[in-house]
C-alpha cells in the first residue's frame, strides 16, 4: 500500500505538497507558508521504517536538492512543526543523515519567532519569510496538542533538557487524566465509554470526536505509571478503543465518520451529512497499534486487518488512494485527496501493528502527533553523554 501511494505520488505530484489521485495532479496548499514536498518530508520515516530504500534515496535527494526553505508565505506553525520539523527530526535520528539535521536546524530558526511571546506560547502563523507571527488571522491557532507536540520538537531540537524527574512527570500525568476522567469521560446508554468533546468551554456530551485520539494516548501513558493505578487507565484505554471500532464496524464501508454522536439513539456514528466523511485518517488505527503492544490482544490485529481491507476497498483509486465523502454510503464518493498523513501515520501505524515489538520499541521511541518516531531521551543518557549547564540545560556532543 505504501508503495502504490508513493509510485503514485512520485508520477504525479512529485514535489507537490499532496496527490489529488482522480485528477492525477498534485496541490501545493496553502498552510504550509509556500514550502514543497510535504508529503516527500512526511514520507521519509515510514520508507526508511519499511525498508524501501530507493524510494528513501530519492526522498533524500530531493530534500538536499529541492527543498527550499525560504518560502515566503504565511505558515500554520502546527502543521509545519508536525509534517516538516517532525520528518525531518525524525529521519535524522534514523539515519544519522547530517542533511536532514542541516534542514531542521535552519526550519527551526525560521519558526522561532513565532516563540517570541510574552508568555512563551508560540502564536499560530508565521511568515516564513518575514519572520513575523500572528495569532490567527487566517483561522489557524493553537490547540493544546499542537502546544504540546511544538514543544517536545523544540525540546530535542534544541537540545533542552526537561528538569522534571519522572515522578514529577508521572504525577502530571495522573492529575490530567483524573481531570479528563471527571470532566471527559462518558458513558453511553448503550454502554459505550468515550471522551466527550470540550468546546469554548462548554461540555458536549453528545460528542465522540476526541475518543480515538484518547484510546492509544491514554494506554500508553498508563503502561507507565504505577501498578496501582495502571490496570485501570489500561482498561480505561480497551473501552475507548473498543468504542472508536464500533464505530468503524457500525458503517457501510467499514471506516469511521469524521466524528460521531451519541444522540437521538444514535451510537458511535454521525447523524449528521457534514460529519459523515473519512479522509484517511489514522487517530483509531493508532490505538489499536499502542493497544497490541501493551496487550497482545490479537483482536487489535483483527481489527487493523479490517481497517486495511476497507482501505483497499474503498479507498484505493487507479492513481493512489483517496478519502472518502460518506461513510455511511455503500456507493462511494472520493475526494480526490491523499493525504500527506496517510503515508507518515495511517500505513506507518498499521505496518508497526503487525511487526514485531523491537520494531522502534515504545521504551525508546515516542510518536508525534503525525507518527514522526522521536528518541527518549533520558536524563541519565543527557548526564552520561552531556554537559551539564547550572541552568538544568544540557549540551549534547
Ligand atoms: C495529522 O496531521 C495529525 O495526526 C494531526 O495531529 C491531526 N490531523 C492529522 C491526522 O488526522
Amino acid at each position: 500500500m505504501m508503495k502504490f501511494a508513493w509510485d503514485n505520488y512520485k508520477r504525479y505530484a512529485w514535489g507537490k505538497n499532496e496527490l489529488r489521485p482522480l485528477t492525477r495532479n498534485g496541490h501545493t496548499g496553502n498552510m504550509f507558508g509556500g514550502l514543497r514536498g510535504a508529503s516527500i518530508v512526511d514520507s521519509l520515516d515510514t520508507l526508511y521504517i519499511m525498508g524501501l530504500m530507493e524510494e528513501y534515496e530519492e526522498a533524500k535527494e530531493w530534500i538536499q536538492n529541492n527543498l527550499d526553505l525560504n518560502s515566503n508565505g504565511e505558515a500554520s506553525l502546527f502543521e509545519v512543526n508536525i509534517r516538516y520539523v517532525g520528518g525531518l527530526l525524525s529521519a535524522y535520528y534514523l539515519t544519522g543523515a547530517e542533511i536532514f539535521k542541516q534542514k531542521v536546524m535552519e526550519l527551526g530558526e525560521k519558526l522561532l519567532p513565532a516563540f517570541n511571546t510574552p508568555t512563551g506560547i508560540p502564536r499560530g502563523v508565521i511568515n516564513l519569510g518575514s519572520g513575523t507571527s500572528s495569532l490567527s488571522p487566517s483561522g489557524y491557532h493553537v490547540s493544546i496538542g499542537g502546544l504540546g507536540d511544538s514543544f517536545y520538537e523544540y525540546l530535542i531540537k534544541s537540545y533542552l533538557m526537561s528538569e522534571k524527574t519522572d515522578q514529577e512527570a508521572q504525577k502530571m500525568y495522573y492529575r490530567a487524566m483524573e481531570a479528563i476522567e471527571t470532566n471527559l469521560v462518558q458513558k453511553s446508554p448503550g454502554g459505550l465509554t468515550y471522551v466527550a468533546e470540550w468546546r469554548g468551554g462548554i461540555l458536549d456530551h453528545k460528542m465522540g470526536h476526541l475518543a480515538c485520539f484518547s484510546g492509544g494516548m491514554i494506554g500508553i501513558g498508563a503502561d507507565d505509571g504505577p501498578a496501582g493505578q495502571r490496570q485501570h487507565y489500561l482498561d480505561l484505554a480497551a473501552e475507548i478503543t473498543h468504542t472508536c471500532h464500533e464505530s468503524y464496524s457500525r458503517s457501510a464501508t467499514k471506516l469511521g465518520p469524521e466524528a460521531f454522536r451519541f444522540d437521538a439513539g444514535a451510537e458511535a456514528t454521525a447523524n449528521r451529512l457534514s460529519d459523515r466523511y473519512y479522509i484517511l485518517r489514522p487517530e483509531v488505527i493508532e490505538s489499536y497499534m499502542y493497544m497490541w503492544r501493551l496487550t497482545h490482544n490479537p483482536k487489535y490485529r483483527e481489527w487493523g486487518w479490517e481497517a486495511v481491507e476497507a482501505l483497499e476497498k474503498h479507498c484505493r483509486v487507479d492513481a493512489g488512494f483517496s478519502g472518502i465523502r460518506d461513510v455511511y454510503a455503500s456507493t462511494v464518493s472520493h475526494d480526490n485527496m491523499q493525504q500527506s498523513f496517510f503515508l507518515s501515520e495511517t500505513l506507518k501505524y498499521l505496518y508497526l501493528l503487525f511487526s514485531d515489538d523491537d520494531l522502534l520499541p515504545l521504551e525508546d521511541w515516542v510518536f508525534n502527533t503525525e507518527a514522526h518516531p522521536l528518541p527518549v531521551i533520558r536524563k541519565r543518557c543527557l548526564q552520561e553523554h552531556g554537559t551539564m549547564q547550572d541552568d538544568g540545560q544540557t549540551n549534547l556532543e
